[in-house]
């Protein structure tokens, strides 16, 4: 199913009466107006290709209707979000759940929808069936040699998909760690990971990036041998200058301060990009902002202030992704939903009066620097948003429109209720 132009402006024709009237009411106090609308048209969050079916959890997958059947199919969903929201403009790929096995084809049907490649997903996590040895122990921390090969192989394979698809990052996960006390050495298990990522570091091409992803604990639930922000720098650090953390916003222990976190990474030099997402418990993979949207606003917050800092382009300078899971929504509504809340919460954090607030940390002034940040907070921004959006092609509206024009109606008809994508 394909969007039309005319679709599209006939939409926001019917709502830019009441649109204008709430723009107007918040453009009128924001300073540099065009400046900032102009970054958010600007700002692209890409759709990891593993979330455009339903996701499910160990209990069971209630599969969607309509869902994706191929590469093809999931690059047209991430067309009709970007063509509604202009937001959505890459797809972010996992391998080997979607290998391009037509890359030059795969990349034209993309470049069709006005879509880039994303950093690309290696997947030591799970034996494939064809796969000579298993993960079961481990993929890079493996005690076998044969199985730490197997997996460095897998990873090169995926920078050579990328390098086809014009991707620029590497983006490894791993559930290596272990489930009891005594399984792991924990210095050599860190030690054989080091070795094997300096050898898929050694196959990066010269302008690529890896990003080394942290996780807490699952699927290991006693130790993760990348298990948190220190150990993923620790092994960035001794890379070299083309590594760097990546932050899934699901992947920390409860209540930590993850805005700390990227204000560090950042001021290192070290920080690669993010998994949005949302929790509640553990990593949850719920749509962005729909759990704390404060926390969201805060972290959006520090990422703001620590790019300009550093001169560092909104735009280009980090990875913006979405990893999420859908289980009980539409997949295509809830990544509206996510895209939304991540745009909002720029958008908020965009508004805080920055110089205000350095003033105000200097002389101490406690009650002043929250006033400031709650300020920014509390402006309801989505006329901001909207603005850009029509600014940029996109509907003002998106969700509705999504649901008027009826488009998982025509998904079902296009490919059958019935349908697994594959992914999560
Ligand atoms: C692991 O929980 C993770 O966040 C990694 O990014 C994986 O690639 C992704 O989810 C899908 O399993
Ligand atoms: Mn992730």
């Amino acid at each position: 199913m394909q969007l039309t132009k005319e679709t599209i402006a006939e939409h926001n024709q019917s709502l830019a009466k009441s649109h204008q009237k709430q723009f107007d009411f918040i453009a009128e106090g924001v300073n540099d107006l065009q400046t900032l609308l102009q970054k958010l048209i600007d700002f692209q969050i890409a759709i990891p290709s593993w979330a455009l079916g339903s996701g499910g959890t160990r209990f069971g997958r209630f599969p969607g209707d309509g869902e994706p059947r191929n590469l093809e199919e999931k690059i047209a969903d991430v067309g009709l979000l970007h063509a509604l929201n202009q937001s959505s403009g890459a797809i972010s790929l996992h391998i080997p759940w979607d290998i391009p096995k037509d890359a030059p084809a795969i990349k034209t049907l993309a470049a069709m929808h006005g879509l880039k490649f994303d950093a690309v997903n290696s997947n030591t996590f799970q034996d494939q069936p064809d796969q000579a040895l298993s993960y079961k122990f481990g993929s890079l921390q493996h005690v076998d040699k044969a199985v730490r090969r197997q997996a460095i192989d897998h990873n090169i394979e995926v920078i050579k998909h990328g390098v086809n698809l014009g991707s620029k990052a590497l983006t490894v996960w791993l559930s290596d760690g272990s489930c009891f006390p005594g399984q792991l050495n924990f210095r050599k298990a860190f030690q054989r990971t080091l070795e094997s990522l300096q050898e898929i570091y050694a196959a990066l091409p010269d302008d690529w990036k890896v990003f080394v992803e942290y996780k807490a604990f699952e699927p290991n639930f006693y130790s993760m041998t990348v298990g948190d922000w220190g150990q993923s720098y620790l092994y960035a650090n001794k890379l070299g200058p083309k590594a760097y953390t990546l932050v899934d916003l699901g992947h920390h222990l409860p209540n930590a301060n993850i805005e700390q976190i990227v204000s560090l990474l950042m001021m290192e030099n070290k920080l690669a990009g993010f998994h949005f997402n949302d929790s509640k418990y553990g990593d949850d993979d719920l749509t962005v902002g729909s759990i704390n949207p404060s926390s969201l606003f805060l972290f959006f917050n520090e990422l703001v202030e620590g790019m300009d800092a550093r001169g560092m382009n909104h735009a280009t300078d980090l990875g913006w992704m979405i990893d999420a899971s859908h289980n009980v929504k539409d997949p295509l509504e809830d990544l509206l939903q996510s895209i939304e809340a991540i745009m909002i919460a720029y958008a908020q954090a965009l508004l805080v009066n920055t110089k205000e607030l350095k003033a105000a940390q200097e002389v101490n002034d406690v009650v002043r620097c929250q006033e400031i940040l709650q300020t920014a907070y509390r402006t309801d921004t989505r006329p901001l948003i909207a603005e850009a959006r029509i600014r940029s092609g996109g509907a003002l509206e998106p969700l509705q429109l999504f649901r008027n024009l009826k488009v998982r109606d025509e998904l079902i008809k296009e490919r059958g209720k019935k349908t697994v994508a594959t992914g999560l």
